[in-house]
């Protein structure tokens, strides 16, 4: 027997998997659902169509916890575990990648190498602060001539006094137009590369917009040009030096887009199953087409294996035991899986499915960033080739 449409829910947990997680990790999980569904969700179409940020949500943002939810307390964290983060950044990210972006940028890119690289008082400095979203930080690693392989970048520093002169131009970065803070790679004297806490309104440096995206509209992207800036030596984060810096906070992020990604999946599922129900063509639903049934059922399935993989991951980076090979894997596998599912749903919906009206074709084209940024799908790959067989083929 078929049971009507309009009684049926529309399933996005299969295998039952918020089992695993713990009623604190669920009650954030609601927390930022309801945040989104009432607050991002009603806003976010208008500002994509204008290419405009919604900072105006930063505070609340803020107030609901999502920067830096796995720094400790005592620094303005919430002292929360991987899975919690990875559930914050699901949620933000079925409202948008972008907003998600400012989020996983504030935690992953720029509390995490302050808190674990940073000199006390630096901690005590920024932390709090960018934990209350009073100010904003920004990543800068990518550079015009170097994107997928930073070991070559041409930002650099030397000494002056009591003060780091530095020189560069970073490409692609995320907040940069209205940051406060930007973290800056870049190599020494002895060509080393180190990070430096860079502040807004230091002479020289200047952080463009990067206009015309058709991806991302909703987040600022901008560039970060530095002009003999003379950075003061306390702005150094002494605790790393090397490209592990800028990979170790890699790691942090993209485990949370492993999780982000699901979040746009399930967004797009949703919209496309419910609009199946609905639409008839030939005198049916086009739910009831044969064809129609392999696209939802195949999107259910691959969404509950990204699921299955966040959930492991997560258990694995709250052991301390995850690597960065098993984290390229999720995020190449989860992004890819978000990007097809945008376009299976999007497809469903015929023509309606290129509107406004409804939120697949921005989740679809943001996921063409987010299948780039934080390390492209074919970058991912080699690193889990290299993992396997012990040899790069990067070069
Ligand atoms: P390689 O020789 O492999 O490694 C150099 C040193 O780094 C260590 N390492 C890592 N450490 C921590 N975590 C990782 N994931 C690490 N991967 C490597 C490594 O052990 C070594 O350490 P040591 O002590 O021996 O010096 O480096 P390589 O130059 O061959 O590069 C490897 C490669 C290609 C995988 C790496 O360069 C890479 O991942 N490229 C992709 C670049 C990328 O992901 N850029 C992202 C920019 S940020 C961004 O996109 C933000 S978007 C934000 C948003 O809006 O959400
Ligand atoms: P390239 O490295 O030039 O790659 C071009 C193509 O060649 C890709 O398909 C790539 O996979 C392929 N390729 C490169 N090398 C190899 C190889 N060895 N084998 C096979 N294929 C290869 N960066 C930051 O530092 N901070 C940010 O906040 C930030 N935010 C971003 C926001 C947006 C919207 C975007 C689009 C990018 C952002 N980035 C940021 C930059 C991002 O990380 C880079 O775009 C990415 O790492 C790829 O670099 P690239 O664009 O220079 O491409």
């Amino acid at each position: 027997m078929t049971i009507p449409v309009q009684s049926r829910a529309i399933v996005t947990d299969y295998y039952n998997i918020e089992e695993f997680f713990t009623p604190e990790q669920l009650a954030i999980r609601d927390a930022v659902q309801k945040w989104v569904n009432t607050r991002l969700k009603p806003i976010i179409d208008d500002y994509a169509q204008r290419a405009e940020c919604p900072t105006h949500l930063i505070p609340e943002m803020a107030q609901l916890g999502v920067f830096g939810p796995f720094i400790p307390e005592v620094y303005g964290g919430a002292g929360l575990d991987y899975i919690s983060y990875g559930l914050i950044m699901q949620e933000i990210e079925a409202g948008d990648s972008g907003i998600r972006s400012i989020a996983s940028v504030q935690s992953s890119l720029v509390m995490y190498p302050i808190w674990k690289f940073g000199s006390e008082a630096q901690r005590q400095k920024y932390l709090p602060r960018l934990a209350r979203g009073e100010i904003i930080g920004c990543f800068g690693l990518t550079e015009p001539n170097h994107g997928s392989n930073p070991a070559g970048m041409e930002s650099y520093f030397y000494e002056e006094g009591d003060y780091y002169v530095l020189n560069g131009r970073k490409m692609w970065i995320s907040n940069a137009p209205f940051a406060d803070i930007a973290i800056v790679w870049a190599k020494d004297s002895e060509d080393k590369i180190r990070g430096l806490i860079v502040e807004r309104g230091m002479e020289g440096f200047h952080t463009p917009e990067i206009p015309r995206k058709w991806s991302l509209r909703a987040s600022a992207t901008g560039e970060l040009v530095m002009d003999r800036v003379r950075v003061p030596k306390e702005n150094l984060l002494p605790g790393v030096e090397g490209l592990k810096g800028p990979l170790s906070c890699l790691n942090s992020a993209r485990y949370g887009i492993a999780w982000g990604a699901i979040g746009a999946a399930i967004d797009c599922y949703r919209v496309a199953v419910q609009y199946s129900l609905e639409r008839t063509q030939f005198g049916k639903p086009i739910a009831s087409f044969q064809l129609t049934q392999r696209k939802i059922a195949e999107m259910l399935t691959e969404i509950t294996k990204a699921q299955l993989l966040a959930l492991r991951l997560g258990q694995l980076m709250n052991a301390g035991r995850a690597t960065p090979a098993q984290i390229s894997l999720a995020k190449r596998n989860n992004v890819a899986m978000a990007l097809e599912v945008a376009r299976t749903a999007r497809q469903i919906l015929g023509g309606m499915g290129i509107t406004g009206d409804y939120p697949i074709m921005r989740h679809m084209m943001n996921l063409e960033s987010v299948i780039t940024y934080e390390g492209t799908h074919e970058i991912h790959l080699l690193i889990t080739g290299q993992d396997i067989t012990g040899i790069s083929a990067f070069v």
